[in-house]
C-alpha cells in the first residue's frame, strides 16, 4: 500500500459535560488527528493524549511534535530502507508500522494516532471493516459507562440511575482520597444489584490497603488502578490482600508488561486503552495474552471523539475483550460529534459497524469547524 500524504489537525472541543478524576476537571478536548491519504482514501486515527501529562507522560503538544519531528521521520527512513523510493511510504500490512517505530522509545499515543490512520487507510483499500482488519468476531459489544467524581452522594447517584436506566452494562466511578468508601457504599445501598467498579487513577498506596479491604464489602466487579501509575509490584501485594479484582490500566503499556504483571499477579483484569499500548497490533498481541492465560480483558476510553470511539468499538470486538468497556455513545461526550451516523448504544449494546474502514462516515464541516491548527506532511 502506498501512503502518500499524512496531515495532522489540532481540535479542540467542548464537553458535554465537565469530567472530573483524581487529577483534575476537563471541559474541554484538546486532540490531535491524524489523516493518512493514498489517491481518494483518507484513514483517520486520533490521538488520546490529554492537554497535560496527567494521566501518562505524554499530552497533547508533546504527541504533535513526536509526530511531526521523530514519528514521520522514522517511517520514512524505514520506507527507504526497505528500497523504496522517496515520496510516498510503501507498506505491505499496517502491522509494520509499529516494526517501522519500535526505533523511537515510548511514545505510545503519538505511535498509536498514526498506525490508527494507517489501519483505517489499509481497511478501507481492502474493503474490510475495521473490525475485520483487527480480526474481530463480535457483532455487538456490551457498553459500560464512566462517571467522573461528583460533590455529593446525591448527585452520583442521580447520574448512576439514570446511567442504570440508559442500559448499560455497568458503571464505573472514578474515586479518589476523601471521595471513596462512603460514597461507594451510598451508591451500592441504593443499586444492590448493579454491575458496579470503581477507578481511583493512580491516587492511593499500599498504605490504603484496608480501605480497599473494607471495599471487598460492596461486591464492585474491580478496582482499577488503585496504586502508583508505573507500578505493578505494589499491585501484586494489594490483589493478594483483597478479593476484589484489580484491574490494571496506566501501568500496562505493552504486551511485555502485561506479560510481567500477569507473571506477577499484579491484577486479574487488564483495561486495553490503544493508545496507551501504542496501537492496535499492541492491542491485539495483549489481547491474545489475557485470552490465553485466562484474564478479563475489556477496552478503556480517553474521553475520545467518533473517531477513536470507532477504533475501540472494532478492538472490542475481539473476543478477548470479555467485559463491558468504557466506549459510551457520541452523545455521552458531544454535542454534535464529527463522525455521522454518530456512535448510537441500544439496550446497553453498540452494534460493530461493518462498513469499509471506521464504519462511520467523517464529516469534513465539522472536522474543520473544531481545527485550531493543521500540518501536511509530503512523504
Ligand atoms: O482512567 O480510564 C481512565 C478518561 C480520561 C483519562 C483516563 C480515564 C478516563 C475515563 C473515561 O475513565 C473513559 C471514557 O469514557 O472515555
Ligand atoms: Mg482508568
Amino acid at each position: 500500500m502506498r501512503i502518500e500524504s499524512i496531515t495532522v489537525r489540532r481540535l479542540r472541543m467542548k464537553m458535554q459535560s465537565a469530567f472530573t478524576t483524581s487529577f483534575g476537571t476537563q471541559t474541554h478536548r484538546d486532540l490531535l488527528l491524524v489523516e493518512a491519504r493514498s489517491g481518494e482514501h483518507i484513514g483517520y486515527g486520533e490521538c488520546v493524549a490529554m492537554s497535560a501529562p496527567f494521566y501518562s507522560e505524554e499530552a497533547t503538544s508533546t504527541c504533535a511534535v513526536a509526530i511531526e519531528e521523530y514519528l514521520i521521520p522514522a517511517l520514512q527512513n524505514w520506507s527507504r530502507q526497505g528500497g523504496n523510493p522517496g515520496g510516498v511510504v510503501l507498506i505491505d500490512h499496517p502491522e509494520q508500522i509499529s516494526q517501522a517505530l519500535a526505533p523511537i522509545k515510548r511514545n505510545n499515543m503519538a505511535k498509536s494516532a498514526l498506525e490508527g490512520a494507517v489501519w483505517d487507510l489499509w481497511a478501507r483499500q481492502q474493503g474490510l471493516s475495521l473490525a475485520e482488519a483487527f480480526g474481530g468476531t463480535r457483532r455487538q459489544i456490551e457498553v459500560g459507562l464512566s462517571i467522573g467524581i461528583k460533590q455529593t452522594d446525591a448527585e452520583l447517584i442521580e447520574t448512576v440511575g439514570a446511567a442504570v436506566d440508559a442500559g448499560y452494562k455497568r458503571i464505573k466511578i472514578k474515586i479518589a482520597p476523601g471521595r471513596d468508601l462512603q460514597m461507594l457504599r451510598a451508591v451500592r445501598t441504593e443499586f444492590p444489584e448493579t454491575p458496579i467498579m470503581a477507578d481511583a487513577n493512580s491516587a492511593y498506596t499500599l498504605a490504603d490497603t484496608e480501605l480497599f479491604q473494607a471495599m471487598d464489602e460492596l461486591d464492585l466487579m474491580m478496582i482499577e488502578q488503585p496504586l502508583a501509575h508505573d507500578d505493578i509490584v505494589d499491585h501484586r501485594q494489594l490483589q493478594a490482600a483483597i478479593r476484589t479484582p484489580v484491574c490494571l490500566d496506566e501501568s500496562i503499556h505493552s504486551a511485555e508488561d502485561a506479560r510481567k504483571a500477569i507473571e506477577l499477579g499484579s491484577g486479574k483484569i487488564i483495561n486495553i486503552k490503544i493508545g496507551r499500548v501504542g496501537g492496535i497490533t499492541e492491542s491485539q498481541r495483549i489481547e491474545a495474552l489475557c485470552r490465553e492465560n485466562g484474564l478479563h480483558a475489556w477496552c478503556g476510553g480517553m474521553l475520545e471523539t467518533g473517531i477513536g470511539r470507532a477504533h475501540n468499538v472494532a478492538i472490542a470486538s475481539l473476543s478477548g475483550f470479555t467485559l463491558p468497556g468504557d466506549t459510551a455513545p457520541s452523545a455521552r461526550y458531544w454535542a454534535q460529534d464529527i463522525i455521522e451516523p454518530e456512535v448510537v448504544m441500544e439496550a446497553g449494546l453498540i452494534t460493530v459497524p461493518a462498513a469499509p474502514g471506521l464504519g462511520y462516515g467523517v464529516v469534513p464541516d465539522r472536522l474543520d469547524a473544531h481545527t485550531t491548527h493543521l500540518v501536511s506532511y509530503d512523504l
